[in-house]
């Protein structure tokens, strides 16, 4: 008897577990804005190349398992929005932010690291990420962008090609940067779109819209 009962708690105390992880992967991102400037434009979207800092909380006890900040000497991250580059709840949650807003970001497992987790995070975790945009440099995996970048117009762009074109972005939003900007940014840009590593970024390794025209 005590057996029996012993095992239906358990049993019911398992399926309400599975229940529990089913919703929570299959949950939804909840954005809270913590400061918005009064000038809140240009908005984020995706294709978009965006600089911003973040720090990354287990929701479960609010400890830090990462910080842009201390990582990577501190600088300021840069990713293309909305193409996988970071966790799918921030590549969702990112979006429509202007220059100087701060989020936070609380992603359940689902949209963060999965069942399987990433060191440090463990499996099924809910994360909060803490992020601010510091800016934005438009649609850079647009037709049209690419067009442009490649001045010789033989469809594939060298580093000279996509450094200019940043620079002239930068000057023409009245902000130029000294030339190490630049070169970070462009090498950036090569680690994570030269996938063959040939020094050249072909329209296929731009083309993340998959547009036929490139
Ligand atoms: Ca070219
Ligand atoms: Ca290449």
């Amino acid at each position: 008897m005590m057996w029996k009962v012993g095992s239906c708690t358990l049993c019911l105390f398992v399926s309400f577990l599975v229940l529990a992880t089913t919703a929570e992967l299959d949950a939804e991102i909840k954005v809270e804005v913590l400061f918005r400037p009064e000038q809140c434009t240009p908005k984020s979207k995706r294709g978009d190349m965006i600089n911003v800092h973040y720090d990354g909380f287990l929701a479960k006890d609010g400890s830090q398992f990462y910080c842009s900040r201390s990582d990577k000497n501190g600088h300021a991250q840069w990713y293309v929005l909305g193409i996988g580059q970071v966790i799918e709840g921030l590549d969702k949650g990112m979006v429509d932010m202007c220059p100087g807003e701060k989020r936070k970001i609380t992603v359940p497992p689902g949209l963060a690291f999965g069942s399987a987790g990433k060191a440090p995070v463990p499996p099924n975790a809910t994360v909060v990420f803490e992020v601010e945009l510091y800016s934005i440099s438009r649609g850079p995996r647009s037709v049209e962008a690419f067009r442009e970048m490649d001045v010789d117009g033989d469809r594939s762009l060298s580093k000279a090609e996509v450094k200019a074109y940043f620079k002239q972005d930068f000057e023409k939003s009245g902000k130029p940067r000294d030339e190490s900007f630049y070169e970070k940014l462009m090498t950036d840009v090569f680690r994570k779109s030269d996938h063959n590593h040939d020094g050249l970024i072909s329209a296929k390794e731009y083309n993340v819209y998959e547009h036929d025209e490139l």
